[in-house]
């Protein structure tokens, strides 16, 4: 299995907006005790949703403050139709297309930005390695609308 993207020196237009984003503010919190962003996620259901994703992957839930799931990757992905999931509410399809509500990047060494149709295109969302969003109607993407069940794919970027 393939740990590391292709691509990473690749520049787009999406990476420099997800530059921006980042030092935008509050919109990407990180999962370490005592941090502001932590004092959102609070609840103990909630860091055992977190847990459940395995260092190293890209994870993504259904509900917010990380319930139901995790689907997970390792690699990027251009198409999450191909990953069934029963409970989301993409009904036609049942896969994680369109599905999430909050995200966590596991990832040991890439931040990863989401698109949101399948073949890494569309409105983006960036997220930092390390960082959690626990709700994500709360989080717009590049288009200025809410990012929550939106994400058909992702890549990982910016490797350290
Ligand atoms: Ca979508």
């Amino acid at each position: 299995m393939r740990l590391f993207p292709r691509g990473r020196g690749v520049v787009t237009a999406g990476i420099a907006i997800a530059a921006l984003l980042f030092t935008a503010g509050p919109a990407a919190a990180t999962p370490a005790a005592g941090s502001p962003g932590a004092a959102s996620v609070t609840a103990p259901a909630a860091a055992t949703g977190l847990a459940d994703c395995l260092l190293g992957r890209v994870c993504v839930w259904v509900n917010a403050d990380f319930g139901d799931g995790p689907g997970q990757w390792e690699d990027n992905e251009s198409d999450y139709t191909r990953y069934p999931h029963p409970s989301c509410g993409d009904r036609a399809s049942k896969t994680w297309n369109n599905c999430a509500s909050s995200v966590y990047n596991h990832g040991a060494h890439c931040n990863i930005i989401f698109y949101d149709n399948t073949g890494m295109s569309g409105a983006t969302l960036p997220l930092r390695r390390g960082s959690y969003l626990a709700n994500l109607t709360l989080n717009n993407m590049s288009d200025g609308a809410p990012a929550n069940d939106r994400f058909g794919s992702h890549r990982w970027f910016q490797c350290a």
